[in-house]
């Protein structure tokens, strides 16, 4: 099977010593952190959309991406060499999971009909390739976002025909993934947002993307699709505001319209950057509200206001984002999906190669480092100590429900001027990069 990137071998862990240049530094898929060995910890995956859909074109210039299958002309076999190149690309790295919209498995037609069909005729093989290989998926969705009905939304469209052919779409891609066996099945509202407030009436927007989304979770269950169901916040981009804002927003959302057993988040660390926040505390948010559902990992750039999408290469911050993952015990049946893209300029296939190196390598190290954190205990430990005025007394009261404004102004009256203590920012931040170097 090395017929699109005879260039690349099987990618093997050799440790940061080695001079191979495709090796896993830090990537071993089993070794054992814990309880788990890092290939179940991790639970990688790769975006078909930007892995091999994507051209490198930008809204500046034309693609630039060299890529074996560039000089097939037929639509249909050029979707089969992709599919074919996946499972090809997949199995040299070592990653058990791949994702993909619809529209990067099969060309959409002129009609629903047509892109149905095109589905159809390209499902079968990539049955054939998860039998063969073992390589599954780890969520399926549609693309809602790029062709000119959707412009001004897909479930949030002003026009009911769009509104329904949305839904018809959404229909075939679960039918789709749950034909894949896939873990689960994700909606990214790309353009569920507005333009201006001018011209949108954002009540009934709001109720038809929950009726949409309703809908959604009931085909699921006609069906016996038993994959989780999740929704991707995003602030901003394509739309100048997208009601998937962030993790709290979509949290009120499914509260208000009683979807919140129904859905979870794949939080993307790009998006939680365009939304102001650290890509911890989006994890963190979703971890406490019991929706963390799966990470598209990714990696913005703070000196460029839009989604950049590089290959994660952080360790504070991915350090960080395990710790929340350790926390939440795991991030199955999730995973870590490269939602990422190699840079306009590293236009060559073995470039494709070196992302998912550099992020896998990121995130085993990271893990490393959380574990150990975790194990120490040290964070933890101070976080205790410091809320520790609310283990007895009237902090104790507090917690228990068992204090009014009264007690707390009896208390107060009987006691000094409280003075916190303080925060020790400075060396925390040494001990997390202790734990980063030395783990
Ligand atoms: C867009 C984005 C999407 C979703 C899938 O910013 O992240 O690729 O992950 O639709
Ligand atoms: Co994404």
């Amino acid at each position: 099977m090395s017929e699109y990137f005879p260039e690349v071998p099987h990618v093997e862990y050799e440790g940061p010593d080695s001079d191979t240049e495709l090796a896993f530094d830090y990537y071993d898929p089993d070794k054992q952190v814990g309880d788990k060995t890092m290939k179940e910890h991790l639970r990688f995956a790769v975006s078909f959309w930007h892995a091999f859909t994507g051209d490198g074109s930008d809204p500046f210039g034309a693609p630039t991406m060299q890529r074996p299958w560039d000089d097939i002309e037929d639509p249909m076999e050029k979707a089969e060499a992709r599919i074919e190149a996946n499972f090809e690309l997949l199995d040299k790295l070592g990653v058990d999971y791949f994702c993909y919209h619809d529209r990067d498995l099969a060309p959409s037609g002129d009609t629903i009909e047509e892109s149905n069909e095109n589905l159809d005729e390209i499902v079968p093989l990539i049955k054939e390739k998860i039998d063969e290989t073992g390589i599954g998926v780890l969520f399926g969705s549609a693309e809602l976002f790029a062709e000119p009905k959707y412009a001004v939304g897909a479930a949030s469209s002003p026009s009911a025909d769009v509104f329904a052919h949305a839904g018809a779409q959404v229909k075939k891609a679960l039918e789709v993934t749950n034909e894949l066996g896939g873990e689960g099945f994700c909606l990214w509202g790309g353009r569920e947002g507005y333009k201006t407030l001018l011209n949108t009436d954002m009540g009934l927007e709001q109720d038809n993307v929950a009726r949409f989304l309703t809908m959604v979770a009931d085909h699921a269950d006609e069906i016996g699709f038993e994959g989780q169901l999740m929704l991707e916040p995003k602030p901003k981009e394509p739309m100048k505001f997208q009601y998937d804002h962030d993790a709290a927003t979509i949290h009120a959302f499914l509260q208000k319209y009683d979807l919140d057993d129904r859905f979870t988040l794949n939080i993307e660390t790009n998006h939680a950057t365009l939304a102001d926040r650290p890509f911890a505390h989006e994890l963190r948010y979703a971890r406490l509200n019991d929706i963390l559902g799966s990470i598209d990992a990714n990696q913005g750039d703070k000196l460029v206001g839009w989604d950049t999408d590089e290959f994660p290469f952080s360790l504070r911050d991915h350090t960080l984002a395990m710790y929340e993952i350790l926390q939440n015990g795991g991030i199955a049946p999730g995973g870590i999906n490269f939602d990422a893209k190699v840079r306009r300029e590293s236009f060559e296939p073995v470039d494709l190669v070196h992302g998912h190196i550099t992020g896998m390598d990121t995130y085993a190290r990271a893990l490393e480092a959380a574990h150990a954190l975790k194990e120490s205990g040290e964070l933890e430990e101070f976080v205790d100590e410091r809320y520790s005025s609310y283990d007895e007394g009237i902090g104790q009261q507090i917690v228990e429900g068992e204090a009014d404004l009264a007690d707390l102004e009896e208390y107060t009256l009987d006691n000094d001027v409280p003075h916190p203590e303080s925060g020790r920012e400075e060396k925390l931040n040494a001990l997390l990069n202790r734990y980063i170097l030395e783990a």
